[in-house]
């Protein structure tokens, strides 16, 4: 068992929301003024101050709970479901919703209403918050799940008619939310005069539920519990790299993905950073919001890197201010690191860039390479963090080690592995045993110094861009084609891109209808452009899709994708 090189840190035994609100002294808010720039809209401007935040939290909490329309389906330990894309509404509503005892499930903001349905079924949510741009979805989803269109609204509440609580424009509502209720509606009627109170264990009581698909699958409900988010909070604080009052930090990561909602929404607040809020990634836009907010801090994945290594706006605007990028999700390559360096020195930034390793089912970061060793150790995950424990194990069941400096699949214990699988103790056993050891499937060596390179991926998932692709999930879809009679999807690299691309191998149910290459190379492409109209972007088939006669399986069925990868690979090359 690998102890980290820290010494434990002191976990407070608290709720999310006094951890990060409470008072210190006299006007300040989680220790820094409450006056100061919490989240800022990088479009508008438009921002809210620490002390906003907290009473916008407190009185969307107090609509939720007493409004006639929401308070019987906002009881404690309810679940609403947030479907938005990154905006100032949303620390609102998470804080809003965890100091009124909810729970929240963060759902893509790009998923097609099958995926959202899959969501708001699983989590079992009673609320759903969404844009204007949303509504339609969901009501697509109500309409697929047989729910009538009067009921399905009842549960809906729309986002950002009318920002003025945060200093931005009024807009007119749309047709589509002519009727339902606003999150305006909400914030009218006086607020909370403190959280709701938490008697029971925290270390029990779930407060996210983000969704990941774990080592094989469609996605399931990961349970963050109160403690769970407190200690990653608790034990990457001291490992962040200090932080200057002068700071400022960007984020386009999805603020629905476990590292946003831990590291973008709560770990800059504790810091006492304000975050400057673009909702999604654009290349000029980014670096012109660098420019403007004089940004010294952005958490990223690696393909940002290659945009900051290679695009044309990085020279128009200036990025000097640059100081430290984190960067997640995803491997990091040697080289991407230094080219995005030297450019960025050539830019007059001096810039520090590091990287954390995590997972959704570990609340997310167990290792982070220090900013002291990024040089050095640089495409190492860095070293465990406090008050966790790992091992690199060797079998399937655990009861052999990888020898010291071999490879061996990590697993992790300690106070951020999850609670479980939401409703599912079959997936819960399989990857959390009984002595509370999570199995990651990720693959990983420890070098004599203690630093941990990922090496491989044990388990199905494909990342694309830092999202999660779950090949179970696509293959299921594939198999609703009426001309796909078997599936099998895997990812592969795009060194370029920084990335994984997910690719499918199909066997066609009438063979004999696509004889010729031409044939099989029109109904692959055909099958790309149908998935395009069925899940949400990041799952498109970008790897391409194959024709096959036979997808290779174990004898117990199980799809064989070392051999998909070796031949991808074999593709590539010829
Ligand atoms: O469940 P998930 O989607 O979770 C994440 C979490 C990301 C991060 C990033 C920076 C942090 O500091 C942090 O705490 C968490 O992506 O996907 C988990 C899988 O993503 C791969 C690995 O296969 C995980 O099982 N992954 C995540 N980070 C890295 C990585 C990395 N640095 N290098 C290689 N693979």
């Amino acid at each position: 068992i690998y102890k980290s090189p820290y010494p434990d840190v002191h976990i407070p035994k608290t709720s999310v929301f006094t951890h990060v609100f409470a008072s210190r002294g006299p006007g300040d808010v989680g220790g820094f003024p409450g006056a100061t720039k919490a989240f800022v809209d990088a479009a508008s401007g438009a921002y809210l101050t620490r002390a906003q935040l907290r009473d916008l939290a407190l009185t969307f909490g107090h609509g939720l709970r007493t409004h006639p329309a929401t308070k019987p389906l906002a009881r404690r330990g309810d679940t609403l479901l947030i479907y938005s894309p990154n905006s100032l509404a949303w620390p609102v509503v998470l804080f809003g919703s965890v100091a009124a005892g909810l729970r929240c499930t963060t759902a893509n903001s790009a998923y097609t209403s099958r995926e959202l349905a899959h969501q708001y079924t699983d989590s079992q949510a009673k609320l759903l918050i969404t844009t204007e741009d949303g509504i339609r979805t969901v009501r697509e989803m109500f309409a697929e799940l047989g729910v009538a269109k009067r009921e399905g609204d009842k549960r809906i509440i729309v986002v950002g008619r009318d920002l003025q609580w945060a200093g931005g424009p009024t807009i007119p509502p749309s047709v589509d939310a002519a009727g339902l209720l606003a999150m305006e509606d909400l914030l009218k009627g006086g607020k909370m005069e403190s959280e709701e109170r938490f008697d029971g264990d925290l270390s029990n009581e779930t407060s996210y539920i983000c969704y990941s698909s774990g080592t094989t699958g469609k996605p399931k409900g990961v349970e963050t519990t109160h403690l769970n988010a407190i200690a990653l909070l608790s034990i990457i604080g001291p490992h962040f790299p200090p932080c200057k009052a002068q700071d400022v930090l960007i984020s386009v990561l999805p603020f629905y993905h476990i590292y946003a909602l831990i590291q973008v929404l709560h770990l800059p607040f504790l810091l006492g950073l304000p975050v400057i809020v673009q909702p999604r990634f654009e290349p000029t836009v980014f670096c012109a919001n660098i420019e403007k907010y004089k940004v010294t801090i952005s958490l990223i994945v690696p393909p940002i890197l290659v945009v900051l290594a290679r695009h044309p706006a990085a020279e128009k605007f200036n990025l000097s201010t640059l100081r430290f990028l984190f960067s997640g999700a995803a491997p990091l390559g040697k080289d991407l690191v230094h080219q995005v360096k030297q450019r960025l020195r050539k830019l007059g930034a001096i810039c520090e860039i590091s990287q954390g390793y995590g997972l959704t089912e570990t609340s997310p970061t167990t290792h982070l390479l220090s900013v002291e060793d990024s040089e050095r150790k640089m495409g190492s995950i860095g070293s465990l963090l406090p008050n966790l424990e790992a091992r690199l194990v060797d079998d399937e069941d655990g009861n052999v080690d990888a020898e010291e400096g071999s490879p061996g699949e990590l697993w992790i214990r300690g106070p951020t592995v999850m609670k479980g699988y939401l409703n599912n103790p079959a997936a819960t056993a399989n990857s959390i045993t009984p002595d509370g050891w999570f199995k990651t499937g990720d693959v990983a060596i420890k070098d004599k110094d203690g630093h941990y390179y990922i090496v491989d991926r044990r388990k199905e998932l494909i990342k694309y861009k830092g999202f999660q692709v779950p090949p179970a999930e696509l293959e299921a879809i594939l198999l609703t084609h009426p001309d796909i009679a078997d599936s099998a999807v895997i990812g592969v690299d795009d060194v370029v891109e920084a990335t994984e691309l997910p690719r499918a191998y199909v066997v066609h149910a009438h063979p004999e209808k696509i004889q010729t290459a031409a044939a099989k190379a029109l109904f692959a492409q055909s099958v790309v452009k149908w998935m395009e109209t069925q899940v949400a972007k990041h799952k498109f088939l970008r790897g391409g899709v194959a024709v096959t006669n036979e997808i290779p399986k174990s004898a117990a069925g199980k799809i064989l994708r070392r051999e998909l990868r070796d031949l991808a690979k074999k593709e590539a090359t010829s």
